[in-house]
């Protein structure tokens, strides 16, 4: 495969690989700019009869060089054999890229992309900024760039940056970093590499925001942009009992309702993005006063029998379990599910917060490993309703109760939201008994 010419897409043969929310919408994008396209597609999605699709990854074999350009959709991963001739491949994220100059605030991070994404679209908005929160999110980047907002605030997984040749953000934030998705990205260095893409094709003055903690960020960025700001830092910071942005005492912490610790570094980051780009301050503070958090990220669910319940299914790494413990002082904790791959021993670090845990799924004798070898009882459970009457049971006086499973929900479901749909399910059948 030979250089490709963006330009020149009128006519060419594209194949896009994987048809699902990302892989149709490159496709109508790309039949919209009149590309010749064929697509591959081994799972569930088939597109319509009409168009040409391989669902064998040896019919590949025989056709791949006949294609100017490869889309791939980010689920597949780079072992795959649609990866097997170097050269022009592509994500459905670098491929819209090249087909909109919308400025791009772009984030990305193992935890907390999704509510700063939300956050700073809804900052801008409301200060009269058109935006559209795009990505991982949900909302592919190729479905918007015919009729774009004034900017895109761009969800970057890893998975969408490692195959984006020039991103070109207006301002990046790279949030924080751990282990995660090693299973596609086959190590901890190629996944910091993909995420450090965040910056590629982005102006010197640009800012790109990162935490203050984390020194492996600046060095994978190090070199590629001049502008990185931390975070806590000048723009943006806790002092005393106030949110502070720039010189501007923003918000009082008490009157924020989503106070956790993770939850004051997501609107520091969110207010200094919205802010660069223009967001009144007015409009940041309202903003960051009414959140109320996101469905399955610490959703709070209210006090059932005595005890706050929060549903954190989205929590599939020991790490996102450990910042969103944070927070609480006593919980039975519902840890467990299908393990990534991950040492799930970073879990002992929140023993002291954490009065019994419940172990569920195919990693309930890991979970009970860690927890008994540092003197938290564990009970492990048969399903999620077992899991939830375990809780009950085990629960002392004022003690949470916290799904938060550290692990993906592949094991028992077919995705997080399902998972934690389950969860609230489960508490819904409590609270009126
Ligand atoms: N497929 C194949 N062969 C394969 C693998 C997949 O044919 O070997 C096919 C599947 O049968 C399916 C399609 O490819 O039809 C699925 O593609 P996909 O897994 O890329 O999923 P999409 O529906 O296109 O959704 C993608 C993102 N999915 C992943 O990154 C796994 C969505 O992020 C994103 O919201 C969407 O594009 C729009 O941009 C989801 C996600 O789980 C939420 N992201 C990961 C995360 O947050 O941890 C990174």
């Amino acid at each position: 495969m030979k250089e490709f010419d963006f330009g020149n897409i009128a006519g060419a043969r594209v194949l896009v690989a994987g048809f699902g929310v990302a892989g149709q919408s490159a496709y109508r994008l790309a039949v919209s700019l009149g590309a010749e396209v064929s697509v591959f597609e081994d799972g569930r999605n088939t597109p319509e009869a009409s168009v040409t699709t391989y669902s064998k990854p040896a019919e590949l074999e025989a056709v791949l060089d006949s294609f100017d350009l490869v889309v791939v959709s980010p689920g597949i991963a780079p072992t795959h054999p649609v990866f097997a001739r170097p050269g022009r491949t592509i994500s459905e994220l670098g491929f819209a890229r090249h087909f909109t100059s919308t400025p791009v605030i772009a984030i990305t991070g193992t935890n907390g992309k999704t509510t700063v994404t939300t956050l700073v679209t809804e900052m801008l908005n409301r200060a009269g900024i058109s935006a559209l929160a795009v990505g991982n999110i949900g909302v592919p980047l190729s479905a918007h760039v015919a009729k774009p907002p004034e900017v895109f605030v761009l969800e970057a997984s890893s998975f969408q940056l490692a195959y984006t040749d020039s991103l070109g953000p207006s301002q990046a934030a790279f949030l924080n970093f751990s282990p995660d998705h090693l299973d596609w990205h086959q190590s901890l260095e190629a996944y910091l590499a993909a995420k450090a893409r965040i910056v590629t094709g982005i102006e010197p003055s640009a800012p790109v925001w990162i935490p203050a903690n984390q020194p492996s960020i600046a060095e994978a960025l190090g070199s590629k942009s001049a502008q990185l700001r931390t975070v806590p830092g000048e723009s943006a910071r806790i002092e005393g009992s106030w949110l502070v942005l720039g010189q501007r005492q923003l918000v009082r912490v008490d009157d924020l309702t989503r106070r956790f610790a993770h939850d004051l570094g997501n609107f520091c980051f969110a207010g200094a993005m919205a802010s660069h780009q223009g967001a009144d301050l007015e409009s940041i503070a309202a903003s960051m006063v009414e959140f109320r958090g996101l469905a399955h990220r610490m959703e709070y669910l209210g006090v059932v029998r005595g005890h706050p319940i929060y549903n954190d299914s989205k929590a599939t790494t020991p790490d996102a379990v450990v910042a969103d413990l944070g927070g609480i002082a006593s919980a039975v904790l519902i840890a467990g599910g299908k393990p990534k791959g991950l040492d799930l021993s970073p879990l002992a670090e929140i023993a002291d917060r954490v009065s019994s845990v419940v172990a569920i799924g195919e990693a309930a004798a890991l979970v009970a490993e860690v927890f008994r070898g540092v003197g938290v009882p564990v009970s492990i459970a048969a399903d999620m309703g077992d899991a939830v009457a375990r809780a009950f049971e085990q629960a002392r006086d004022l003690d949470a109760i916290v799904l938060s499973p550290g692990c993906t929900s592949w094991d028992w479901y077919s995705s997080y939201v399902e998972r934690g749909s389950e969860f609230v399910a489960q508490i819904e059948r409590y609270r009126s008994k």
